[in-house]
């Protein structure tokens, strides 16, 4: 199973949960590509607004990053990562995380440091699991021109992401035929997609480049909320099963050279505020595609 952006939404790991054992499916590994923790806790929206008379998105999250809104932000984000991981020990499967750009190092913590369940927290570094070669990577590139500086802890400038990445060049790799080589990331590799508007690129041109190097059989990212997909480019499988926090995750079966892939989406709750507010951003992507490999 392979979910991304969790966002905290306990109520969606919930549902997600309940259907799992309704249709019986067993589930043999979680793959989560980041953005695990609580990100838009209510109640700090609300003290945020009291005291600064507005709502502006950048300005929110360098007030619980790197002001003082923090000390309350990473206790809920703990909270949240504990719930969630508790939660999902139920399927008695093991976790492969990397970080997302919202990631605090305190929420990192308690993923690195997790002894409950099975969870391997990966970051610039690679796993075996039985026949499954796992890179896994975390955080997000922050476009120098978007904004003037990163505001989460896991946004790194265009070299610091790179220099970062540099390891996984350098890991002697397995690959013999009987590998299935996964790449596990929260940023997609470079990409551009048209909506009836204009057409927008994002992504890391470093990945697109470690991928060219590794060849993984399947590319699994997040971070998009736009953009749920399925694609096959040059026999490789990208996938981004969408964010959970608005009820989307993937299922995949690997049987000998055989990959069955799907995307789900939930209906949601009544009244789920964190499904509501991501709500705004999305919009169907028309025609996607990752610069070439
Ligand atoms: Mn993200």
């Amino acid at each position: 199973m392979i979910l991304a952006d969790i966002h905290g939404n306990i109520q969606a790991v919930s549902k997600l949960l309940s259907i799992i054992k309704k249709e019986q499916w067993l589930i043999d590994l979680i793959l989560i590509a980041g953005d695990l923790p609580e990100t838009t806790p209510i109640s700090l929206m609300l003290q945020y607004i009291l005291s600064h008379g507005n709502l502006s998105k950048s300005k929110y999250t360098k007030w619980v990053y790197k002001e003082g809104g923090r000390r309350i932000f990473v206790n809920k984000q703990i909270k949240s990562v504990k719930a969630i991981l508790a939660l999902l020990a139920s399927l008695k499967a093991p976790i492969v995380y990397v970080p997302g750009n919202v990631d605090s190092y305190e929420a990192q913590k308690v993923l690195k440091s997790w002894t409950a369940s099975e969870v391997h927290f990966l970051n610039a570094k690679v796993l075996k699991l039985g026949s499954l070669q796992i890179w896994g990577f975390g955080g997000t590139v922050f476009p120098p021109k978007r904004h003037k500086e990163p505001l989460c802890d896991m946004e790194f400038s265009p070299n610091d992401f790179s220099s970062q990445l540099n390891p996984l060049f350098k890991i002697s790799t397995d690959t013999s035929s009987r590998t299935f080589n996964i790449l596990l990331t929260h940023e997609p590799p470079a990409f551009c997609y048209k909506t009836d508007e204009r057409t927008i690129s994002g992504g890391s041109d470093e990945l697109t480049k470690l991928i060219q190097y590794l060849k993984p059989n399947l590319v699994i990212f997040g971070h998009y909320h736009e953009f749920p997909l399925i694609k096959t480019q040059k026999d490789m499988i990208f996938i981004n099963p969408g964010p959970l926090t608005r009820y989307y995750f993937a299922l995949v079966e690997i049987k000998e050279n055989l990959v069955t892939k799907s995307i789900k989406k939930m209906n949601s709750v009544a009244w789920d505020f964190k499904n509501m507010i991501y709500s705004t951003r999305f919009q169907q992507y028309k025609e996607l595609r990752f610069t070439e490999f």
